[in-house]
């Protein structure tokens, strides 16, 4: 169960490109070709690619608009006991000096960072739903940086089109990058007003209003960039559960 998915990037061969972030350009480059007559790059492109990507993702990609700001709640709003905690097999134990985040995969520049490194990023602070599929929902103050400004730094490769995280209990998840730029998506080291605990997530989670529970990996170790997904997407996922996810 704690297998990573198989990784079929191949990092000799990643092309150098000095771009910042690529779904926009993609976007405007499929436009530009005369392939696009609506305003959404992922279903252009799974034209275009064969029909590569997740029949889901074409579809839910433009019922969510994944790019499209989620109205968020006052702080008053937030709902501190209803937040559950959900981890399928208990709370890693992580030193919080040793950790580190690992950037890699199909970009331009491999990141290795601290917690320091990390509390450097500018700060977003959001209040959200949390809605796990389990029959639950709650109301939370986030607070973290931008994967966005993260990824920025990183330089995704041109042909990047999906996101895996790794976490510390062996849980994994994949993305599609358009969900992972959302200015709403965070590497959150800060829940209602306090620090993260460890048991949900410390010291870096994923949260964010575009997606459901489950794709909000706690105990994030490791992003990967890729072109291509593997046959593994997801601890939930690969049990059955719906890959997009979108919220
Ligand atoms: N690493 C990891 N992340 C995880 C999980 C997990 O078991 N392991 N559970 C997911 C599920 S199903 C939900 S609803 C949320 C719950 O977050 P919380 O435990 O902070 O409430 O975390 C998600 N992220
Ligand atoms: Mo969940």
């Amino acid at each position: 169960m704690s297998q990573e998915p198989e990784q079929k990037q191949q990092n000799s061969e990643i092309e150098f490109d000095d771009t910042d972030l690529v779904p926009r350009r993609r976007f405007l480059t499929l436009a530009g070709a005369g392939l696009l007559t609506i305003g959404f790059g992922s279903l252009a492109e799974g034209f275009v690619g064969g029909l590569s990507e997740p029949l889901n993702q074409q579809v839910e990609s433009l019922i969510f608009k994944p790019q499209q700001p989620v109205p968020e709640f006052s702080i008053s709003a937030i709902e501190p006991e209803k937040l559950i905690i959900n981890s399928f097999r208990g709370t890693p134990a992580i030193n919080p000096l040793a950790y580190r985040l690992t950037i890699d995969g199909e970009v331009n520049n491999p990141l290795s960072l601290s917690i320091e490194d990390l509390q450097k990023f500018p700060f977003t602070s959001m209040v959200i739903s949390h809605v796990c599929v389990e029959g639950w929902a709650a109301i939370v103050q986030w607070g973290g940086l931008r994967l966005q400004d993260l990824l920025a730094i990183a330089k995704p490769a041109p042909q990047s089109k999906y996101v895996y995280f790794y976490s510390a209990d062996g849980y994994y998840e994949s993305w599609d990058l358009d969900s992972v730029i959302h200015p709403q998506t965070l590497m959150a080291y800060q829940k209602n007003g306090q620090p993260l605990t460890p048991e949900n997530g410390a010291p870096l989670r994923l949260a964010s209003p575009v997606k459901l529970g489950y794709k909000l990996s706690k105990w994030v170790t490791r992003i990967q960039l890729t072109s291509k997904l593997g046959e593994k997407r997801g601890y939930w996922e690969d049990l059955g559960y719906e890959w997009y996810a979108g919220l």
